[in-house]
């Protein structure tokens, strides 16, 4: 029982992880893309193209900002750390992706991500993210550990045109 339940689980984390990490392939991969019309239209950054670092702080269950002004086209390097006593994650991706990521979560929530697209950060730790944004206004920030997002751990990029 044990064995069949951790490779059910692993399909699962695989399937899922899979299905988020498609937010960090850009453009060119939105017509294999199962999400329909909400898919985050941007790619991980390249930190030679980065202009403008965005410094997030994550403290007693929440970041320290809940609007964040970015351009399209724009690379932003995200410098995030955690002054809370225990994990969160910072995540961009589509508010579909989010969702989607979040009932994974449920399902796997000691798992740990150190993606292009999202990062969990420990108590006292910094990590980064560098973000190259599209022209898709449809991008969110969170902490999708269960229960966080629903309780406010959630942001929105503005993606000025
Ligand atoms: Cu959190």
């Amino acid at each position: 029982m044990l064995s069949r339940f951790v490779l059910f689980a692993a399909i699962l984390v695989l399937a899922s992880a899979q299905a988020f990490r498609a937010a960090a392939h850009g453009p060119d991969d939105h017509g294999g893309h199962a999400h329909g019309a909400t898919v985050t239209d941007g790619q991980p950054g390249s930190p030679a193209d980065v202009k403008r670092t965005v410094r997030v702080l994550i403290r007693k269950d929440d970041f320290d900002v809940k609007t964040i002004q970015v351009r399209a086209g724009e690379t932003v390097r995200f410098v995030i750390t955690n002054d809370d006593l225990e994990p969160h994650e910072f995540g961009i991706a589509s508010h579909a992706e989010h969702l989607e990521h979040r009932a994974m979560m449920k399902q796997m929530p000691n798992m740990r991500h150190d993606d292009p697209n999202v990062v969990t950060v420990d108590p006292s730790q910094t990590k980064e993210i560098v973000w190259h944004f599209g022209k898709n206004t449809d991008v969110e920030f969170s902490c999708d550990l269960p229960g966080h997002a629903e309780r406010g751990m959630a942001g929105n990029f503005r993606v000025m045109h």
